[in-house]
């Protein structure tokens, strides 16, 4: 299976480290592709252009991050990081919900800042994903017991969410007053699934 990535996206991230937990990284061809390119060939595999996108050897097209994920959970016979059902199940999809919106809503403030030319900026429109940014942070805060429980994709979305805004955002100072997300991110940031996939400016 190959997966089409870009080396900033956050989302990339997640699957990233969500293979190399379950064991899966090695069997990943990877694809290097710059979603933005007007003249790309991304659209023939994923209708909405985006990475993470995965071919399968079928020759079938799998996104997005959520999806390929519950795929690749499907292929080991390991700790499943998608519990199968009842209520750890729910919670857990709810907090990766979360943690995917927080980093779509730091990936829409990247773009306004950053790819929309300067004259069409809205200021109101980058205060408002951060504003989504920060009340994700208070309930990742709420619920940092729930981070201490055994690993899911909840943890590794919500560190990849983390991770990004210390990637793009260093002026976010997101740790200031929650102490014990910063104090779980700190340790969850160095297994060896996150320090392989730091991400670096392109
Ligand atoms: N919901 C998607 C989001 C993926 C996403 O937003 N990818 C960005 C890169 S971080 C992208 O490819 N953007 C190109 C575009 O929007 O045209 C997922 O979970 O995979």
């Amino acid at each position: 299976m190959i997966l089409r990535y870009s080396s900033t996206s956050p989302f990339v991230r997640k699957v990233t480290v969500a293979a190399a937990e379950m064991g899966l990284a090695d069997r990943i061809a990877w694809k290097n592709t710059n979603a933005w390119d007007p003249a790309g060939d991304l659209p023939g595999d994923n209708p909405l252009g985006k990475v993470p996108t995965m071919v399968l050897d079928s020759g079938e097209t799998l996104y997005d991050s959520r999806v390929i994920c519950e795929y690749l959970d499907s292929l080991h016979d390991g700790e499943k990081l998608l519990p199968s059902d009842g209520e750890r199940r729910w919670r857990t999809l709810k907090l990766e919900a979360l943690a995917d919106g927080m980093m779509d809503a730091s990936v829409l403030r990247l773009i306004e800042e950053q790819r929309r030319p300067a004259e069409y900026r809205w200021p109101d429109w980058i205060e408002r994903q951060q504003e989504k940014v920060e009340r994700g942070l208070d309930v990742l805060e709420q619920n940092s017991e729930r981070l201490e429980e055994r690993l899911t994709i909840a943890h590794v979305t919500a560190a990849c969410a983390l991770g990004y805004l210390d990637f793009r955002f260093s002026s976010v100072a997101w740790r200031e007053n929650r102490p014990r997300l910063a104090a779980w991110f700190e340790v969850f940031a160095e297994r060896p699934s996150m320090r392989e996939t730091s991400p670096k400016a392109a």
